[in-house]
C-alpha cells in the first residue's frame, strides 16, 4: 500500500511497488517530493487553509527538532502570522453556515470515523510523536488512545447535546431548551499532549457545530498535521477545519484577536492564559483555560507504601514530569517519611533515561532547549533555598543521549513549604519533598499554592480520603492513585489559577461549546403575560 499525505510518500514495509505506481508517484504527485523522500530531506510541511494545502502568506519556515536528537530535523512549518489566520477564519465561517445545519448525530459519525483512523494509524503516529516531542513510546501511544477514547465519546454525544423541558407556569405554553453551536472557535494546544489535547477541544466543537481554526503547539506541529489529515479522511468537509502553524505571538495572537472568532480554548501556561484572557474580553468572547499545576500526593502512615511508591514514580518522572498533573510535590507523613524517601530514592536511581524509541528507555527528555534551562535553573533555585538535593540535579548527556535534552530524575528533601520550588510550576522531572504531622497539615500544604489541578491522597482510612475529597483545593483528586491518569467522559481541570471555571472531557465540554437557546411555545391563542397574569 502507497499513500500519499502533505508531501510525504508513506510506503508500508515489506510492499513492492508495482511499475503503474511508480509512475503515478513522479508524474502524479511530484518528482521533487519523491527525490525528497528518497534523499531523506528535511520533509515541508504546509498549513491548510480554505480547503487546501498551502505555505504561509509571508513564505516563512520554521524547523522542528528532536529533542533526544536535536541534529535530527523533523520537517520545517510556515510561520504564520496574522494575514494567515485571516484567511482562514473568513474560510472558517463561510463554512459554518452549512455544518451547523448537518444533523448532530452525522457529525458524530464523522467523528467515530476519525476515531477508527486514528486505531489504524496509531503505531505509526506514536512514532512520529516521540520523534517530536520526545516521551516514550508507551506514551505516545497512550496520547493517541486518548485521542481514540475521545472521539468514540464524542461520537455518542452527537446523539444527545441535550436541552431539557419544564412544564411552563401558564396553561397551554411548552417550555424547552436547546443547543445551538456558536461559531467558529480557535484552538490552540500544548506541546505535551500533542494528540490527545487537541481532540479533547476539536472533536466536541465539531460535533456541537462549530467550525475550528486550529492552531497547535510550534513544538508539535507534525502531529496537528496528521490529526487534520485524519479528520479530512474521515470525511469532514475541507473547509470546517483550518491548521495555522506558527507560534504564539505572531500566530495565537491573531487569532485570539480576530473578531470571526467567537470561541477560544487554551491549554498552556498561566500567564499565557491571563494575556489571553484579556485579550479575549474584550470582545466578550467565550474562553475555556485549562492551565498551570503544582500538583501533590499526599502519603499517610497507613497507605499501602508500595502502591504509593508506583503512584509518585509515574506521577512525578511519567512524561519528564511535562504535564500539567505532573506530581511535582510528595506529602509524606512524618512516621513514614525516611523509609518511604529512601524506598523512592533507590527506585528513581535506576530509571532508565533515553530516546522513547529504545525499548528500554522509561523516562525521555524535555522539549527544548529554553525548557531544560528552567528546569536546570529551578534546581538551583531548590539548591539556593537550601533544601537537600537528593538524586539527580543535571543534564545527562552520557553515550547516545549527549545531542538530546536529558535530565536526570531530581529528587529534593526537607522542603519548606513556602520555597518557590515548592509553589511554582517546574514542568520538569523534579521532586519536592515535605513532611508533615498529619493530615490536616498535609492538606494545608497541598492547598498552599495558587494553582488547584489534580491532587492524590495514599490512605485505607475511608474518613481521611472523604476529608481530603471535599478540602482538597482541586479540579481533581485521586484516592489511591497517581496525580495523572484522565479519562475521555470525564471533566478535567482545574480550580485557583489552573482555570477559569471550564472543565475539558466529559459532558462540561459540550456546554461550552454551544449555546442555549430558552423557546417558549404558547398554544393557548391569546396573549399570555407570565407574571402579570399570575400575580
Ligand atoms: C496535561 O497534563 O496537560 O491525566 C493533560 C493525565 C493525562 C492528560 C494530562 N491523561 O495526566
Amino acid at each position: 500500500m502507497i499513500n500519499i499525505r502533505n508531501g510525504t510518500l508513506f510506503v508500508k514495509e515489506n510492499d513492492f511497488l508495482t511499475f503503474s505506481q511508480i509512475f503515478y508517484i513522479l508524474f502524479g504527485y511530484g518528482c521533487i517530493d519523491v527525490l525528497r523522500v528518497i534523499l531523506r530531506m528535511a520533509r515541508e510541511f504546509k498549513n491548510f487553509i480554505d480547503g487546501r494545502w498551502r505555505d504561509a502568506v509571508g513564505g516563512k519556515r520554521f524547523e522542528n527538532r528532536n529533542p533526544a536528537n536535536w541534529d535530527e530535523l523533523i520537517g520545517t512549518f510556515p510561520d504564520s502570522r496574522a494575514e494567515d489566520i485571516d484567511l482562514a477564519v473568513k474560510s472558517a465561517a463561510a463554512a459554518y453556515e452549512s455544518w451547523r445545519l448537518t444533523p448532530a448525530p452525522r457529525r458524530g459519525e464523522i467523528i467515530r470515523r476519525a476515531g477508527d483512523l486514528l486505531v489504524q494509524y496509531k503505531e505509526e503516529i506514536a512514532r512520529e510523536m516521540t520523534r517530536e516531542m520526545g516521551k516514550v513510546l508507551l506514551e505516545t501511544r497512550g496520547d493517541v488512545q486518548e485521542g481514540i477514547d475521545t472521539a468514540y465519546y464524542a461520537a455518542t454525544e452527537g446523539r444527545r447535546l441535550f436541552g431539557f423541558t419544564a412544564p411552563s407556569e401558564l396553561p397551554n405554553k411548552f417550555n424547552m431548551s436547546i443547543r445551538l453551536p456558536i461559531g467558529v472557535a480557535g484552538v490552540i494546544t500544548p506541546w505535551n499532549f500533542p494528540m490527545a489535547i487537541p481532540t479533547w477541544k476539536i472533536f466536541p466543537a465539531l460535533v456541537c457545530g462549530n467550525t475550528v481554526v486550529f492552531k497547535p503547539a510550534e513544538d508539535t506541529p507534525a502531529t496537528a498535521v496528521r490529526l487534520v489529515e485524519i479528520l479530512l479522511e474521515a470525511g469532514l468537509p475541507d473547509k470546517v477545519i483550518q491548521l495555522v502553524n506558527g507560534n504564539g505571538p505572531s500566530a495565537g495572537m491573531p487569532l485570539v484577536e480576530h473578531p470571526g472568532v467567537k470561541l477560544i480554548s487554551f491549554t498552556g501556561s498561566t500567564q499565557v492564559g491571563k494575556l489571553i484572557s484579556a485579550t479575549a474580553s474584550k470582545d466578550l468572547k467565550r474562553v475555556s483555560l485549562e492551565l498551570g499545576g503544582k500538583n501533590a500526593q499526599i502519603v499517610m502512615p497507613d497507605a499501602d507504601l508500595d502502591l504509593a511508591l508506583e503512584g509518585v514514580l509515574w506521577g512525578a518522572f511519567g512524561t519528564a514530569g511535562q504535564r500539567c498533573t505532573a506530581t511535582s510535590r510528595l506529602i509524606l507523613h512524618e512516621a513514614i517519611h525516611d523509609k518511604f524517601l529512601a524506598m523512592l530514592i533507590k527506585r528513581v536511581e535506576k530509571i532508565r533515561l533515553g530516546n522513547g524509541l529504545e525499548p528500554t528507555a522509561e523516562v525521555g527528555p524535555v522539549i527544548n532547549q529554553k525548557q531544560l534551562d528552567k528546569v536546570l535553573s529551578y534546581i538551583g533555585v531548590g539548591k539556593d533555598e537550601g533544601a537537600k538535593l537528593e538524586t539527580g540535579g543535571e543534564r545527562y548527556t552520557d553515550g547516545a543521549c549527549r545531542n538530546g535534552f536529558f535530565i536526570r530524575p531530581t529528587i529534593f528533601s526537607q522542603v519548606d513549604p513556602e520555597m518557590r520550588i515548592a509553589k511554582e510550576e517546574i514542568f520538569g522531572p523534579v521532586l519536592a519533598v515535605i513532611k508533615v504531622g498529619s493530615l490536616d497539615a498535609a492538606i494545608r500544604v497541598l492547598n498552599n499554592t495558587k494553582y488547584g489541578l489534580s491532587s492524590s491522597l495514599y490512605t485505607r482510612d475511608v474518613n481521611a480520603a472523604f476529608k481530603a475529597i471535599r478540602d482538597l483545593e482541586a479540579g481533581i483528586t485521586y484516592i489511591n492513585g497517581p496525580t495523572i491518569g484522565a479519562e475521555a467522559h470525564m471533566p478535567f481541570g482545574g480550580v485557583k489559577e489552573t482555570g477559569n471555571g471550564h472543565r475539558e472531557g466529559g459532558w462540561p465540554v459540550y456546554e461550552f461549546f454551544t449555546e442555549i437557546k430558552t423557546v417558549f411555545v404558547d398554544y393557548s391563542g391569546k396573549l399570555q403575560r407570565a407574571q402579570i397574569d399570575n400575580q
